[in-house]
């Protein structure tokens, strides 16, 4: 089964699934093989590797992560050059709460015969940036505007028009490290509004977090920034 397959499945059912992000620019190598048992502990169902300034090996980061679990490897490519070939997929991101062409579709053109010729699972995301209470890396680096926490109708309707475009997955995404996570509210109405699955990211530092991104409707809740500081955190996922 594809990891589309899966996510779709997911969604289908009402499960929690859970991604692990990992930043291949802060990887220590100790921090890193703590993070992955614990992920397998907690029934992670996919390690996301990237982020939205990377300047290190993406490809040599996902092989360093694949020779420690068979969890499946999903790119999460800040712009083209963070393809990597040795993923298992990617999710091919395009920026819909944003008016910057380049993350619509300039880096999927140059980035599309390089996927086509390495096989990779490619899954078509749209991503929405919201604002989560301090500016993000992505926001500076995509030069783009997040869509306000408090106004739900644009986040709906950009969900929406994310789902008539063919789109995949709805990413809603409060940016690594964000002071508030993506309210739940926001999460709820997007989730009542579509009907393809709702991953959601950015600020999550707690079990009580987590729970409310499903409770809301999330498929999929991702992690990153909280486990670099304390792997362990993991373990209480794994009761989601
Ligand atoms: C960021 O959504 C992810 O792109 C995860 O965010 O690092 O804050 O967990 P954190």
């Amino acid at each position: 089964m594809s990891l589309l397959q899966q996510l779709q499945e997911g969604y289908s059912n009402g499960e929690r699934l859970l991604a692990v992000l990992i930043d291949p620019d802060k990887i220590n190598a100790q921090t890193l093989t703590l993070t992955l048992a614990n992920a397998t502990r907690a029934k992670a169902n996919i390690v996301m590797v990237g982020g939205s300034l990377v300047d290190g090996d993406t490809d040599a980061a996902v092989r360093l992560v694949k020779e420690q679990t068979h969890i499946p490897v999903v790119l999460f490519p800040g712009n083209a050059m963070h393809f990597a070939p040795s993923a298992d997929a990617i999710f091919l991101l395009s920026l819909i709460s944003g008016r910057n062409p380049d993350f619509l579709i300039g880096n999927h053109v140059h980035v599309a015969g390089a996927l086509k010729r390495s096989g990779i699972e490619v899954i078509p995301v749209g991503y929405m940036l919201i604002d989560g209470g301090v500016a993000t890396s992505v926001q500076y680096m995509s030069n783009t505007m997040p869509i306000p926490s408090a106004k739900t109708d644009i986040a709906v309707a950009t969900a929406l028009a994310g789902e008539q475009l063919g789109l995949k997955a709805i990413y809603l995404e409060a940016g690594s490290g964000a002071a508030n996570p993506v309210p739940h509210e926001l999460i709820a109405v997007v989730c009542r509004n579509v009907t393809i699955p709702v991953i959601v990211g950015g600020g999550i530092r707690s079990a009580k977090q987590l729970q409310a991104a499903y409770q809301a409707g999330a498929t999929m809740v991702v992690v990153g920034n909280a486990l670099e500081q304390n792997p362990e955190l993991l373990l209480e996922f794994g009761a989601r």
